[in-house]
């Protein structure tokens, strides 16, 4: 199978986004299936344009989304994407969308398609923390996840597609006490756990 796996670039100040150090450090293949690295802006609307492009091109069977979740402790399978942009900052572009709908013919909400829990349950194994989550957010991840699935909908695609939150790596939060975090390394592996699970769930 053909994986499309992205990531975001850095955002709210940071110098990095731990989706992108963790998803561009997984191997080119894993178990025989193909393992495509995008990064994506941390920009509303122009992220999801990106990747519209490249499930064009590159027709994947499987598309994981990675995104930052500063301050969570555990690997957060996103359930579900809702119909809303709702921004507490700025994105890397100076956009603010409040209360704006994503696509106005879409859905109110969309879910994964992901197997999120055999997903969980692999990663608690292993073990790393896990969890399935109910809420990406109303920012950039949770309508990249919205926009991924809206994509697949409209166009009647065979592919199955969702959201990963993770923690902050260690070098983000030196400087912030007490804070979640989770070692590169950890992430990386989780995310080929979320790779493997997925191609091995039919
Ligand atoms: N996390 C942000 C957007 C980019 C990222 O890595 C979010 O949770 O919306």
């Amino acid at each position: 199978m053909k994986v499309l796996i992205t990531g975001f670039d850095p955002f709210d100040k940071e110098k990095v986004n731990p989706s992108w150090e963790a998803v561009n450090s997984l191997p080119n293949n894993i178990e025989g299936n193909e393992i495509i690295k995008l990064q994506l802006p941390t920009v509303f609307k122009k992220s999801a344009e990106k990747l519209f492009e490249n499930i064009k091109n590159l027709k994947p069977d499987v598309v994981i989304c990675v995104g930052q979740a500063g301050g969570r402790y555990e690997i957060s399978l996103e359930r579900v994407a809702i119909n809303i942009d709702d921004a507490r900052i700025k994105d890397n572009e100076g956009n603010q969308p409040i209360d704006e709908s994503i696509f106005s013919d879409g859905e109110n909400a969309y879910f994964s398609t992901l197997p999120i829990k055999a997903i969980r349950d692999e990663l608690k194994n292993i073990p790393i923390p896990a969890a399935v989550s109910n809420t990406a957010g109303t920012f950039v991840c949770n309508h990249i996840m919205y926009s991924l699935l809206y994509y697949i909908n409209k166009n009647n695609l065979n592919i199955k597609g969702g959201f990963i939150h993770v923690p902050y790596i260690i070098e983000q939060i030196l400087d912030k006490p007490n804070t979640a975090y989770m070692p590169k390394e950890m992430i990386v592996k989780a995310l080929e756990t979320v790779i493997k699970t997925t191609v091995n769930n039919n």
